[in-house]
């Protein structure tokens, strides 16, 4: 006999059964538990959840855009180098002969005596001396022959060069008042001895000290001495400049 049908004799005996018929049996053993039913069917849909944190920075963009608009115009730039001078213009109309142009008249006469003062005050100082149509004149300066021939030209005039007595008592006024020997606009020519003015014409006038000139080729200037006579001289000592104009 199997354990489990002993049991139940055992049971089966030890139930007091008592004439009646029907009897009342002690309760059995629970049955293990069945096995798991199938899945139940989805639930519903839970509520939204928070966003989610940024994602990482993305590779650059593929082409570069198109050019922005222009800024704003730059400062002034500095000043351009002076241009080349124009061609002269066509001469204007036909005034009024001086004589009748009253007004004309006023402004020249105003001119004439304001140059007349300028000229006054130089000539009280000794700068200027005129004669004739010639004015000789210095700056005080005592300087190379070149560079007197330099400086005259700059003012627009020449070396003085006296074509009379009366011209080459003029220079040795302003020589006396500077006291210092003055190169004259006169130069040997190729042929020692021979001297002639700057544009190489001949001499009209000559005031040779007693003995000169005595360079023979190699004193090719001319110096006023403080008594007005000449000598020919080295071109690189330092004279009085006296210009002519
Ligand atoms: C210097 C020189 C010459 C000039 C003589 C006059 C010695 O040389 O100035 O040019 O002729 O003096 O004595
Ligand atoms: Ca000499």
């Amino acid at each position: 006999m199997l354990l489990p049908q002993i049991l139940g004799a055992v049971v089966a005996f030890l139930v007091a059964c008592h004439a009646e018929e029907h009897c009342t049996g002690i309760p059995g053993i629970p049955g293990t538990p069945g096995t798991n039913g199938l899945p139940g069917r989805d639930g519903r849909d839970g509520m939204k959840g928070d966003p989610g944190p940024p994602g990482t920075q993305g590779p650059p963009g593929g082409m570069m855009g198109p050019p922005g608009r222009d800024g704003l115009p730059g400062l002034t730039g500095p000043k351009g180098d002076q241009g080349e001078k124009g061609e002269r213009g066509e001469p204007g109309q036909r005034g009024l002969p001086a004589s009748l142009d009253t007004e004309l008249e006023g402004i020249l006469s105003t001119l004439r005596h304001h140059i007349a003062a300028l000229e006054g005050v130089l000539a009280l100082e000794g700068t200027i001396t005129r004669v004739g149509e010639k004015m000789f004149a210095t700056n005080g300066k005592e300087v190379d022959f070149a560079t007197v021939l330099d400086v005259c030209e700059r003012a627009g005039g020449s070396v003085a060069a006296p074509r009379n007595e009366e011209e080459n008592n003029a220079i040795l006024s302003i020589v006396k008042r500077f006291n210092r020997h003055a190169y004259l606009g006169i130069k040997e020519s190729p042929i020692p001895g021979e001297f002639s003015y700057m544009d190489e014409t001949p001499l009209n006038y000559t005031k040779w000290n007693p003995s000169e000139p005595n360079g023979k080729g190699a004193e090719k200037c001319v110096e006023m001495y403080t008594d007005g006579g000449w000598n020919d001289k080295k071109c690189n000592y330092y004279r009085l400049t006296i210009c002519e104009f």
